[in-house]
């Protein structure tokens, strides 16, 4: 019976506990950046009001979201695993949304979101998982190729506990409470760290030098989570108290620069921590090395923006970039910063302009307190009168420049080669066995149905006042 199975709102909520919990043993730097976030949010909340215009809050669920709101990141290096993966989030009611093809900052990925697609699901839990595969076809040594194909195709990354409850996911229709809690503990093996590599150290070697995040996906047992992402509603602060504390974080803030009415999702992180790894060594012994692979990031989530408003974000900031690039010593940050708000300034900063543009989606909600008639006034009079009032629907995805600045951040700030791939979204949905969700138009059903759900009570309170 469906009502025996658990909720995939409490999976999904179970699992992004769970791993945080795990991640917090393994890389202690995470849970110093969950104290300043949660102390910098702690005071950001006292200081303004919910609904403030200043405030990224959207609604009332969202504060409690926040608290336990985290994105983290995988990298997958064949079909099969990602086929799998996908079928594994779905049991959490997580789902692919959006194509992201990183080749065109050479890193040799391309990438979706699996995330929650339904107000409730979102508001209950949006744990977020970036997830890449690896594209194979990019290591240009045909010899290291077909190694490190060999090797990815000899493993295999998920317990056979956690196929098999998928499985009965899938036919039944759902898991019910203690089965639920099983399909958890075994899916976090699979994102557990390993330290004892899969390829000897020469092999390591070489695929390093093709790509570091090639050795990262192919050296090892599993696809380690590699960084997990708490939300801050001042990551400007947040930064400041990362340098503090001393963690070594990136030179710049990704993404837009810090506005009134934030937009988008503004990003940073501290670097890759080395770590202690052993390679097997052909006279069976252990030969030790270091990786570099797991990092923290924090983010900052504003408003999602329309396809009109991508555009102009798009524009802008590769304008800003033509003429600064932010350097990774961090020498022109501050010019790189200056420069981008600069060139933001074109970008309107009230949320009814960002409306009335349609750069942003929002959602209505009526005035209670209103107490002029709403019969046949327009959308726009009814804002002007007070009627309605705005609230920005949330960023729940990802950026592509942000998330290749992430990447190169964290792969030793070399210069990439300009090597550059058709995008091949196709092939990608192919391997994951399902298309990717257009993010679009999941914001634009939310700014729909709200609009519809404040006709429906303009016209019972008119009625009433009848
Ligand atoms: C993913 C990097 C992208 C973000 O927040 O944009 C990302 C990775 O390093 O695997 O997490
Ligand atoms: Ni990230």
């Amino acid at each position: 019976m469906t009502s025996d199975f658990q909720n995939p709102d409490i999976i999904r909520a179970h699992f992004a506990a769970a791993l945080s919990s795990m991640y917090k043993v393994e890389v202690p730097a995470y849970a110093q950046l969950i104290d300043i976030v949660e102390q910098v949010n702690a005071e950001r909340l006292t200081q303004e009001p919910v609904g403030n215009v200043r405030s990224p809050v959207t609604s009332d669920e969202d504060i409690q979201r926040i608290s336990v709101e985290r994105h983290g990141a995988i990298r997958l290096g064949t079909a099969e695993e990602l086929s799998m993966m996908a079928r594994m989030f779905a049991v959490m009611g997580m789902e692919p949304v959006g194509y992201y093809d990183l080749s065109v900052a050479s890193v040799p990925v391309h990438s979706t979101a699996f995330r929650p697609t339904h107000a409730e699901a979102l508001s209950s839990n949006p744990f977020r998982v970036f997830t890449s595969l690896l594209r194979l076809e990019l290591i240009e040594d045909s010899a290291l190729r077909k190694t490190a194909e060999a090797l990815l195709n000899k493993r295999s990354i998920f317990t056979e506990k956690a196929i098999s409850l998928t499985n009965q996911a899938e036919i039944a229709g759902g898991l019910d409470a203690q089965d639920a809690n099983r399909f958890v503990a075994e899916v976090c093996e699979t994102f557990r760290w390993h330290s004892d590599a899969r390829v000897d150290r020469e092999t390591f070697e070489a695929l390093l030098n093709s790509h570091r995040l090639i050795a990262d996906v192919v050296s090892f047992k599993g696809p380690h989570i590699n960084h997990l992402t708490p939300r801050t509603l001042d990551i400007d602060a947040a930064q400041d108290r990362m340098r503090e504390a001393g963690l070594p974080a990136k030179a710049i803030i990704e993404g837009p620069p810090r506005r009134s009415c934030p937009i988008l999702l503004r990003q940073t992180a501290f670097k890759a921590l080395e770590e202690a790894v052993s390679f097997p060594s052909t006279s069976g012994g252990l030969t030790p090395g270091t990786h570099t692979a797991r990092f923290g990031e924090i983010e900052q989530r504003g408003a999602a923006l329309t396809p009109q408003g991508r555009r102009l974000y798009d524009q802008l900031l590769d304008r800003a970039r033509q003429s600064i690039l932010p350097e990774a010593d961090g020498s022109n940050a501050q010019a790189y910063m200056d420069n981008l708000e600069a060139v933001f300034q074109e970008f309107p900063d009230t949320w009814r302009e960002m409306h009335d543009q349609q750069l942003a989606y929002f959602s209505y909600q009526v005035n209670k307190d209103y107490q002029g008639s709403t019969a046949g006034k327009s959308l726009s009079v009814l804002l002007d009168e007070g009627a309605l009032t705005l609230r920005p629907v949330t960023y729940e995805d990802f950026l592509p420049v942000s998330a290749a600045g992430i990447f190169q951040s964290n792969l030793g700030d070399s210069k990439q080669d300009q090597h550059q791939d058709a995008s091949n979204r196709y092939e990608f949905e192919t391997a994951m066995g399902r298309a990717v969700i257009d993010e679009f138009a999941l914001y634009d059903k939310m700014q729909k149905e709200s609009w519809v759900r404040c006709q429906q009570q303009l016209t019972s309170m008119h009625s009433t006042a009848l």
